[in-house]
């Protein structure tokens, strides 16, 4: 039996707890009965939740699923954490085969999982969709195996490149419906991350539950929009402490500039494991070597203003084998714009 179609099932149920699992994955879970009827679907709704597939088999009451398939994006767990392990209850269930997309990457479940269900005699199919699986849960995996926050970024710019005309008009350069899809990318994300120039410039609302700032001087308003909602990170060089609202972090220079290394690193000491960088070129040329995934909108203008900005920023090159490479996975299009996703190469 082909398992795509169940497992691609599986990624949809999970993301519809996106934004609301961090620091755990994203997990949906689909049950077949003896003859291959699907009896049962479930998710991991958020953080501390039931894991899927308990959410699934929790549905089922008369022993429907004896002798049936399990369907889940990630190896069921093995551990006591908030939940006894999954696999004993999948096994417990008398369930005969599991359909497994990838192995989980936190080390005290690795293997252990499918390991548990082999023993209890269970059939495991491995590695379907197994991409997709990764795709879905790129922030856990990089959180897991690299103990470090996944860094994403989204720009708007024109078929030239720019962010901005010259007097640093920027806020409106794509349509409404990507903005509508903007706000969705942001929820993906543990928190947002601008700089001063931007709130001065746009004076932008962002809303978010966490913002991260980066504010050298302390230059901004502290009545300005995106101070008034959210938990607020503001990373300065000066201040280090908690008033008003507002966590000050004073925040060690590289290079005269506020050091991005440091800022990232204590953003996931503080529990952010995700950040979605919207800030103007020279900060997006900075953060640029950090960055996982970046997400681009374009319209169709071109400005050809030779004095504007850039979407990143950051130096002046001759040789083309210098650029940063990357690959483009994703266009949608949000009439009249366009949406491309890519990741850097060799990362
Ligand atoms: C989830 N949801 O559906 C699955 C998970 O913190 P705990 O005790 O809930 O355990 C989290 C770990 O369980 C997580 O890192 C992952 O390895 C495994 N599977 N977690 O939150 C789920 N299947
Ligand atoms: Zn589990």
């Amino acid at each position: 039996m082909q398992y795509n179609l169940l497992m691609q099932k599986c990624i949809e149920l999970a993301r519809q707890a996106e934004g609301m699992t961090s620091p755990n994955p994203l997990v949906g879970c689909v049950i077949l009965d003896k003859e291959g009827n699907e009896i049962s679907t479930g998710y991991h709704h958020k953080y501390g939740d039931n894991h899927a597939e308990r959410d699934a088999l929790l549905k089922l009451h008369n022993g429907e699923e004896k002798e049936g398939t399990l369907i889940v994006n990630l190896e069921p767990c093995s551990h006591y954490g908030k939940t006894p392990p999954c696999a004993d209850l999948i096994i417990e269930r008398g369930i005969r085969r599991v359909v497994i997309g990838m192995q989980d990457v936190n080390p005290i479940v690795a293997k252990n999982g499918i390991r548990k269900l082999k023993n209890a005699g269970i059939e495991v199919i491995e590695n379907v969709l197994e991409n997709e699986c990764k795709a879905l849960n790129e922030i856990f995996i990089k959180n897991m195996t690299k103990n470090e926050v996944f860094v994403a970024l989204k720009t708007a710019t024109t078929l030239d490149g720019k962010i901005a005309t010259s007097n640093g008009s920027s806020k409106w350069i794509t349509s409404d419906k990507a903005r509508d899809e903007v706000k969705k990318i942001r929820n993906r994300y543990d928190a947002i991350l601008t700089t001063s120039s931007t709130i001065l410039a746009d004076n932008p609302t962002m809303a978010h539950r966490k913002k991260i700032i980066l504010d050298r001087e302390l230059k901004t308003n502290l009545e300005a929009q995106i101070y008034k909602e959210g938990e607020i990170y503001l990373f300065n060089a000066t201040l280090d402490m908690f008033e008003g609202g507002i966590n000050f972090i004073k925040t060690p220079l590289k290079n005269e500039k506020l050091d991005l290394g440091f800022i990232l690193k204590k953003a996931f000491d503080l529990g952010i494991k995700s950040i979605l960088v919207e800030a103007g070129g020279h900060l997006n040329g900075e953060i640029l070597k950090y960055t996982d995934k970046i997400y681009h909108f374009i319209a169709p203008k071109i400005t050809g203003d030779n004095s504007s900005l850039s979407c990143f920023n950051f130096r002046k090159i001759d040789n083309i084998n210098d650029s940063y490479n990357f690959k483009i996975t994703q266009i949608d299009t949000f009439e009249p714009d366009i949406l491309l996703t890519y990741y850097p190469i060799s990362k």
